[in-house]
């Protein structure tokens, strides 16, 4: 029998650990048969929102909000996405981003799941607002972080001053860790695709698994090492290329 009243979630100020155990399922608008467990917003002092839209055979997604780009990354089953003239097919490690007030349609004909970013979106004098990027995460070039090649990163979104957001993931060998506790600036949104580890945030330690979220506040200390036989991956969206004046 599992232990009730027990749980590894917790929220504190500057961070979060919240893990499926804990999610409650609500509508969310602009989401239709669609069951959506919002992680992370500014109820829990973020500056943008992360969400698991889990869509029944039906379920369709649209954006209600203006200003707000979006990125979509398709965790299990394949959902059509219609943006302008074009449809597509985003199946398992697919996504796409969509930048603000850009009208489109994701579409689910059987059970599927994505993990969901919306932020709003912040212009810069001179630089161009980007365009829609679709990617598929295994095909995108990885490469080793500050030269350790037993932990990879691949970014999905394109590394230019348009962008005011990056998601990337990040592949641990066994035993691999972050080489530095990490204190900084950008805020994280995190999402463990496989494996687990200890999870550093602020003072406390934490065992973490597939599956779990993460929030990281600005500035929140941070730490990872990867433990198991199998190499651990997480998906890491954060705020970057802007001033915060
Ligand atoms: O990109 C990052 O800041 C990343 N290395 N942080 C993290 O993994 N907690
Ligand atoms: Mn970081």
């Amino acid at each position: 029998m599992s232990l009730t009243g027990f749980t590894r979630t917790r929220v504190a100020p500057d961070h979060a650990l919240l893990t499926p155990d804990t999610f409650v399922r609500a509508p969310l608008p602009g989401w239709k048969n669609t069951a959506c467990i919002v992680h992370i917003s500014p109820e829990l002092g973020a500056r943008f929102k992360m969400y698991t839209v889990e869509m029944e055979p039906g379920g369709s997604g649209e954006m209600t909000l203006l200003d707000i780009q979006r990125f979509a990354y398709v965790l299990e089953g394949a959902v059509a996405l219609e943006v302008g003239e074009a449809r597509h097919t985003l199946g398992a490690h697919r996504y796409a981003y969509l930048p603000a007030n850009t009208p489109h349609r994701f579409e689910a004909a059987a059970r599927a799941r994505m993990v969901v970013f919306d932020k709003p979106y912040q212009a810069l004098a001179g630089v161009e607002v980007p365009s829609v990027v679709l990617g598929h995460e295994p095909e995108m070039p990885s490469s080793p972080l500050l030269g350790d090649e037993a932990l990879q990163v691949r970014l999905l979104l394109p590394d230019n001053p348009s962008f005011d957001m990056a998601v990337n993931t990040m592949t641990f060998e066994p035993g691999a860790h972050l080489s530095l506790v990490e204190t900084h600036v950008m805020e994280h949104g995190l999402l463990f695709l496989q494996g687990g580890g200890v999870y550093r945030l602020g003072d406390h330690w934490y065992t973490v698994q597939a599956g779990d979220v993460i929030w990281m506040a600005s500035y929140c200390p941070q730490w990872f090492g990867a433990l198991g036989k199998t190499p651990s991956k997480y998906l890491i969206y954060k705020d970057v290329n802007r001033h915060s004046l």
